[in-house]
């Protein structure tokens, strides 16, 4: 019999039992605080933001899955077990869903959707030409599972892409490959549209500052879905009052919820989403955790485990 543990603080979340119903025939299905005891036996935990402390009180759990791709809302509780295998959300519907959002994003910058937003509310008939998609360089700063998911799914419209991670990529057909420090300020200069997808690590903190924006070109806009550490929100809302930059798509904060006073809410040139480029689908992650549990209980590492060192 598999047990799984699950953790989510939000509404809507009676979806998931028969997801997993459906996935895991005979599973047991304990949501908190009905967790039972580690008598109970061995069970997986499923999670998302659990209470600080809460899963080292279950000794008898053998593997803690993520309900997202970030782990940050994990690692951040001090008591949580360093030996438990933590194994992060990758399925489709996660990848689709990112791959709607930074089409939709991209696509909006490359199309002047701001600007025609902001003659509409004047009632001005202000015809702009965009550019051809094959003129405009859009950057995926990180190629994981999303950001080479996102690629594949901009390639047809045309663009000039780039990506930049932190280990080498292999040649790959329209699309070009940046890798590590020393090649970051090249991809950022040739970068109109910057997609960030990357985790929140201590190297990822800070990346996009002053400094770095700088190296962007004039009128760049950045989307990012990845982790609010990415960017410094003040030098970011400066190199949009100075013209520098032409707008940011914002998905997600260091602090979350945004604070309703903080003034990026009303700035001209911000979107605010809150926190939803993806949202895990039941269907398929019950899916994709069904198969790693399957994969753990014939004595196969499950897939996509965090590496705790790298912090990704
Ligand atoms: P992956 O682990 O598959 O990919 C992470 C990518 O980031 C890799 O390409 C990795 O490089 C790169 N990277 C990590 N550290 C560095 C660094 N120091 N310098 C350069 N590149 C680096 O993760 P996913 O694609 O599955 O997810 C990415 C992030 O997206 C998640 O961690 C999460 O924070 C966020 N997310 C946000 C959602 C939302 O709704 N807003 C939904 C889902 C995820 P390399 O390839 O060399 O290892
Ligand atoms: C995730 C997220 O990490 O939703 O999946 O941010």
């Amino acid at each position: 019999m598999t047990r799984i543990l699950f953790y989510l603080d939000e509404p809507g979340k009676e979806i998931w039992r028969p997801a997993f119903e459906a996935a895991i025939p005979g599973v047991e299905f304990r949501e908190y605080p009905d967790w039972g005891t580690p008598d109970d036996g061995p069970a997986y935990v499923f999670a998302w933001e659990p209470e600080p402390g809460l899963i080292a009180k279950y000794p008898n759990v053998k593997t803690i899955f993520s309900l997202g791709a970030g782990v940050d809302h994990l690692t951040s509780d001090p008591d949580l077990p360093a030996d438990v295998p933590i194994v992060r959300m990758s399925d489709m519907g996660l990848k689709e869903g990112m791959a709607e959002y930074v089409l939709m994003t991209v696509l909006m910058y490359h199309r002047y959707m701001p600007r025609m937003l902001a003659s509409q509310r004047k009632h001005e008939w202000r015809r702009l030409f965009p550019p051809a998609a094959s003129d405009v360089r859009v950057g995926i700063l990180g190629y994981g599972a999303l950001g080479h998911y996102c690629a594949q799914a901009l390639k047809p419209l045309g663009y000039q892409l780039a990506s930049w991670s932190r280990t080498a990529k292999p040649e790959e057909d329209g699309i070009r490959h940046y890798s590590g420090e020393e090649a970051f300020e090249d991809f950022l200069a040739r970068t109109d549209i910057l997609v960030g997808l990357l985790p929140s690590t201590p190297e990822t903190t800070g990346l996009l500052n002053s400094r770095t924006m700088a190296l962007m070109p004039r009128h760049a806009a950045i989307i990012n879905a990845g982790r609010g550490s990415l960017i410094n929100l003040g030098d970011l809302v400066s190199a949009l009052d100075s013209g520098h930059l032409s707008g940011a798509t914002l998905d997600v904060f260091v602090e979350e919820p945004l604070d309703e006073n903080n003034p990026l809410w009303s700035h001209e040139k911000v979107f605010i989403t809150p926190h939803i480029a993806s949202i895990t689908r039941p269907t398929t992650a019950a899916e994709y955790v069904a198969e790693n549990i399957k994969r753990i209980e014939s004595g196969l590492q499950p897939q996509n485990v965090l590496d705790r060192k790298r912090g990704y």
